[in-house]
């Protein structure tokens, strides 16, 4: 194969946001590897070493060739030493010892079953392993207290972890437009996240949801769901104001109102879910089981639950928030952090700043009443994201 250290050459930018990226890439071998020792990390919220092997991961996801030798990545960048020793070990064995170890370990396995459902994050589940709890069933069976969204994640938990397709989220966004139009025509609904990168399958379906005249947009999201309700799609729902902060697993948060929902899918892609089930008026209020113990798939039921993410923003932020949803995280992590350090400016999915400029209070929309004013949050003392 050709030589890769030619000086001639590009040199890899360390910038996810300045690599070409394809869908498919050549060395699934060794991201799958670094997936894992990513997801280990952070389930002992070791965030530093989790975030070396997702940077890890995104440059061998846009290397244009298949890594075969150790030399191939001479110049490479974001590859840690550690990163580098799981290559080798793979080059040479096929597998590596330290990933198949992680793998078959029963922390591991009780961390990724219990960080699967819907509303569980890391410190929670690290308690459940440490209390002796393995998997979703166990908590049924243990009696602990869940939150609503925790129960709605039990409840769904086979659909949720069932890949969403690229059918089935042109469906959840046909239905979310008929319901939008009908109640504020002329509004754009746009499928973002892996969806808008070309993914055939992803984990939720995320929809930006706007209105070219700024302002029409306000109150939208709780006559939409609303309707949804009514139509018996919405299965749970939580709302946010838009409070802002940093989210703890998902990477920062913005302000805008939205809608964490699970909403249910006919059989047919686009074809509608038929009548609201009795009882089931309220969102999360639904009795219908999808079992986490595997008689409650999606086969068989006629529909099945699939995670939605709802979001409303004011048109003059629309192109910020597109760019801030399409993902991937690491190219905005990346997107983010080259504004910061090589354009000394600050990118969120709300806008694009001057470091010294003055932020003046954004429009009133964009906040609740409970949450800290805008300009604060969006602090210029905040570290690189
Ligand atoms: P998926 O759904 O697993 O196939 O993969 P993605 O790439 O669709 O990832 P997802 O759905 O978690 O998020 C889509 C993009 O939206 C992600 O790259 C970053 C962005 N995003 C997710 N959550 C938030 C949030 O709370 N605030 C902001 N500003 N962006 C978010
Ligand atoms: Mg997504």
């Amino acid at each position: 194969s050709a030589p890769r250290s030619d000086p001639e050459e590009p040199r890899i930018s360390a910038y996810a946001c300045q690599r070409r990226t394809p869908l498919d890439h050549l060395n699934k071998i060794f991201t799958d590897a670094s997936e894992v020792l990513a997801e280990n990390a952070e389930f002992s919220e070791s965030e530093g070493r989790g975030l070396a092997f997702r940077k890890a991961g995104s440059v061998l996801r846009s290397l244009p060739f298949a890594v075969s030798r150790m030399e191939d990545l001479r110049g490479v960048p974001c590859l840690g030493e550690h990163s580098r020793k799981i290559i080798q070990e793979i080059l040479e064995d096929g597998v590596s010892g330290e990933v198949e170890g992680v793998l078959r370990s029963e922390r591991y396995r009780a961390m990724k079953a219990l960080t699967g459902v819907f509303g569980v994050g890391v410190k929670t589940a690290d308690r459940w392993v440490r209390e002796g709890l393995r998997t979703p069933g166990d908590l049924l069976t243990s009696g602990h207290r869940l939150s609503r969204e925790q129960e709605a994640g039990v409840r769904y938990y086979e659909d949720l972890n069932c890949p969403v397709t690229r059918a089935e989220a042109d469906a959840i966004g046909e239905i979310v437009k008929e319901a939008v139009h009908s109640i504020l025509p002329g509004a754009r609904v746009t499928l973002t996240g892996g969806f808008r990168r070309g993914k055939e399958a992803g984990h939720d379906v995320d929809l930006l949801i706007t209105h070219p005249e700024e302002g029409k947009e306000e109150g939208l999201l709780g006559k939409l769901t609303s309707w949804l309700d009514s139509q018996g799609v919405l299965l749970y729902q939580r709302v946010s104001e838009g409070s802002g902060g940093r989210g703890r697993e998902s990477g920062p948060m913005d302000h805008f109102h939205r809608s964490f929902s699970i909403l249910k899918l006919g059989e047919q892609p686009g074809a509608p879910p038929g009548p609201p089930q009795p009882g089931a008026s309220s969102a999360g209020q639904t009795q219908e089981a999808a079992s986490p113990r595997g008689q409650g798939g999606a086969q068989g039921r006629g529909w099945r639950a699939v995670r939605v993410d709802l979001v409303i923003c004011p048109y003059s932020q629309f192109a910020y928030a597109l760019l801030g949803w399409t993902g991937s995280q690491q190219f905005e992590r990346d997107l983010r952090r080259f504004a910061s350090q090589e354009r000394d400016m600050s990118l969120n999915s709300h806008g694009l700043y001057q470091r010294e400029q003055v932020r003046t209070p954004p429009p009133p929309h964009c906040i609740s009443e409970s949450s800290p004013p805008l300009s604060l949050s969006l602090s210029l003392s905040s570290p690189p994201l």
